[in-house]
């Protein structure tokens, strides 16, 4: 079961089904599962679907709630009906699950029920992440390190074996992929591009931070991708079926490790 997690608006539904599309003629035997009760429109037509059971606008209207409340309240009412979603997963070709989470971010992340939607849904089985991250913010050195960040607590909240996804390449110049893909290979290209966005010196603190994301990077492999295109699913692929076929803890060839 893989988890798309990420901010609003990164790509998670684009990806759950244009990964599904990419695995399809592959073989794979893969189920799709809608875990955003708030989501309006999909791009794809899901599996299995929570607004099945719970539907944002219902609860808006029953509670009279305001947006906001209404999104909360919807995915915390989804732990109610993980019992009936668990079935339906268990009735599926065995082979990957592939859940999108709900749009925002932080509900999903950062409350309990996100904790118990993947804990009730991962008990029985290999579960990893794939934090999906908008590349077309992470051109400058700072958004970088703050998209790295978002990344390092998503792995800690999670405590899952996880991808970081670096999606929507197709929207770089050539010059910006080419920086994106130093950054992650080399710690030291990144600081320097660093320095010469600022005046001063670094500070202690961004210099231990830098190496400490670093040290994040060895664990956690960064993937520039697209979902539009498809571009690089390969490696996706590689580093999820590394935690299907043993492992928690991924391997990463040489490419992807840090100088
Ligand atoms: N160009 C491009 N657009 C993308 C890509 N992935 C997602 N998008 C677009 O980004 C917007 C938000 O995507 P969506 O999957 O709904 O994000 P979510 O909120 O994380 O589920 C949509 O307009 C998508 O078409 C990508 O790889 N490339
Ligand atoms: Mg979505």
């Amino acid at each position: 079961m893989v988890f798309a997690i990420g901010p609003a608006g990164s790509g998670k539904s684009t990806f759950t089904s244009s990964f599904r599309d990419w695995l399809v003629p592959q073989n794979v035997p893969v189920t799709t599962l809608n875990m955003d009760p708030a989501v309006e429109e999909l791009a794809y037509l899901p599996d299995i679907d929570i607004r099945e059971y719970v539907f944002v606008r219902n609860i808006q209207e029953k509670y009279k709630l305001g947006p906001n409340g209404a999104i909360i309240a919807s995915v915390d009412l989804s732990v109610e009906y993980l019992g009936e979603v668990n079935k339906q997963v268990e009735e599926s070709p065995e082979g990957y699950v592939l859940v999108d989470t709900p749009g925002q971010m932080e509900i999903f992340m950062y409350r309990q029920s996100g904790e118990i939607i993947t804990s009730t849904l991962c008990s029985g089985r290999k579960c990893s992440a794939v934090v999906v991250m908008d590349a077309t913010i992470a051109t400058s050195p700072s958004d970088f390190i703050s998209q790295v960040f978002l990344a390092a607590s998503s792995y800690y909240r999670l405590n899952l074996p996880m991808v970081a996804l670096l999606n929507k390449i197709d929207l770089l110049s050539q010059e910006e992929r080419e920086k994106l893909e130093e950054w992650i290979s080399d710690i030291v290209s990144l600081e320097e591009h660093f320095l010469w966005t600022r005046t001063s010196r670094l500070s202690t603190f961004t210099s231990s931070v830098l190496r400490l994301l670093h040290d994040f990077m060895q664990i956690v492999p960064f993937i520039p991708v697209s979902s539009k295109t498809g571009e690089n699913f390969e490696t996706v692929y590689f580093f999820l079926q590394q935690v299907y076929m043993g492992g928690e803890d991924f391997e990463l060839p040489e490419k992807f490790r840090g100088a």
